[in-house]
């Protein structure tokens, strides 16, 4: 399935129906009293965070959703009938913004979270609500309101627990089918893996479990949007911490290292300051010693753990494993500024 992480759709609340002008209508009552009855609300738009949906796929099909408008006002006090809300499914993970404004409208972290986008026009009222002691034949009502419209920036976000990093090549996608179910492709030419692969990783133990994102490699002004990291990069913003894998066997893997560190730098939104465990990758290829060595003086420079793996034979897997679990059991960053995490919010996000 395509990966689509942004789409862009607008949304329009229903208009609110009319109040009537009613009177009833009795035998030898020239007026009988006002009976115009209250027009339905308009109905709703709301983006409810769907656990089984993974992708905004479906928003560049479809861009314009309206919800139903409220009937008018019956007559003998009839209320009418409230536009029919359309509600949209997301997958959780999805941050929604008013591209008119840059507000975050709503930032779905749990399944089920509902927000409403535009909310419907209020009703009109009918006559009947009019009438007073000394206004016994109300000739008005008002109107409904108009729904509102808004083009809304849905941006999914992946919740993993921890990012792979590292340069194009550096063996990410390998090191993710290795320890997940994830069926990421691997070939030696850069830039193999052009959307995210998420991969969930049993570590022994359900509270030992976490997800793991393979993305696309960065390259140098990757932050600026060289090569395909930069679109990819807010799916680390919130992973609990970075494994940034260097190949030991490249020319100078110490410069790899500082390449990438530059760019999540450059990024900004925290990238740099987030946990990292240095990995040189591909230890069983001779000749990487001397890059081993490299990167884990670099490592103990940055006071930063270091292990050598081979995704390929295992070398040193299993105990980077054991280190992503506890890192991944550490407060995440979202949950440290503590966004909402209630259902049913509406508003700023909190971060
Ligand atoms: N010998 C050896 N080769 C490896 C190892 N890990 C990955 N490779 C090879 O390195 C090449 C690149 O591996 P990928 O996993 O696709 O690298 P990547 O970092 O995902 O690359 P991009 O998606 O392009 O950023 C492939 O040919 C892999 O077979 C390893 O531990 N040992
Ligand atoms: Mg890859």
């Amino acid at each position: 399935m395509k990966f689509v992480d942004e789409a862009i759709i607008t949304v329009r609340s229903g208009r609110g129906g009319d109040g009537l002008v009613s009177f009833r209508r009795e035998k030898y009552v020239p007026h009988g009293g006002p009976d115009g009855g209250d027009g339905g609300r308009g109905g709703d738009v709301i983006l409810v965070a769907d656990p089984g949906l993974k992708t905004l796929l479906d928003f560049h099909y479809r861009r314009h959703h309206k919800a139903g408008s409220g009937d008018p006002g019956g007559r003998n006090n009839r209320t009418g009938k409230g536009g029919d809300d359309v509600t949209l499914k997301v997958p959780v993970g999805t941050v929604s913004t008013d591209t008119g404004t840059g507000e975050v409208l709503a930032d779905f972290v749990e399944a089920g979270q509902a927000v409403v986008m535009c909310k419907g026009g209020g009703h009109g009222r009918g006559n009947a609500r009019f009438a007073l002691p000394w206004r016994q034949v109300p000739d008005f009502a008002t109107p409904g309101r108009d729904g509102r419209e808004r083009v809304i920036r849905l941006e999914l976000k992946l919740l993993a627990d921890i990012g792979l990093v590292g340069l194009p090549n550096a063996g990410k996608s390998t090191l993710i089918n290795r320890i997940s179910a994830a069926k990421a492709k691997v070939a030696d030419y850069p830039f193999t893996t052009i959307v995210p692969n998420l991969g969930v990783v049993q570590a022994g133990g359900p509270d030992r479990t976490f997800v793991v994102a393979d993305l696309p490699g960065l390259i140098e002004g990757a932050a600026q949007g060289a090569g395909l990291g930069l679109q990819f990069l807010r799916h680390v913003e919130r992973t609990r911490a970075l494994v940034h894998l260097v190949d030991a066997s490249s020319p100078d893997p110490a410069e790899a290292l500082a390449v990438v560190e530059r760019e999540l730098a450059g990024y900004g939104t925290g990238l740099a300051s987030k946990p990292v465990v240095v990995v040189a990758s591909k230890a069983d290829l001779p000749g990487s010693e001397a890059g081993i060595d490299a990167l884990r003086a670099a490592a103990t420079e940055r006071r930063a753990p270091f292990l050598a793996i081979s995704a390929l034979t295992g070398l040193g897997v299993r105990e980077l494993v054991g280190r992503m679990a506890t890192l991944a059991a550490a407060p995440a960053p979202s949950e440290m500024t503590g966004p909402g995490t209630e259902p049913q919010r509406r508003g700023g996000s909190g971060r």
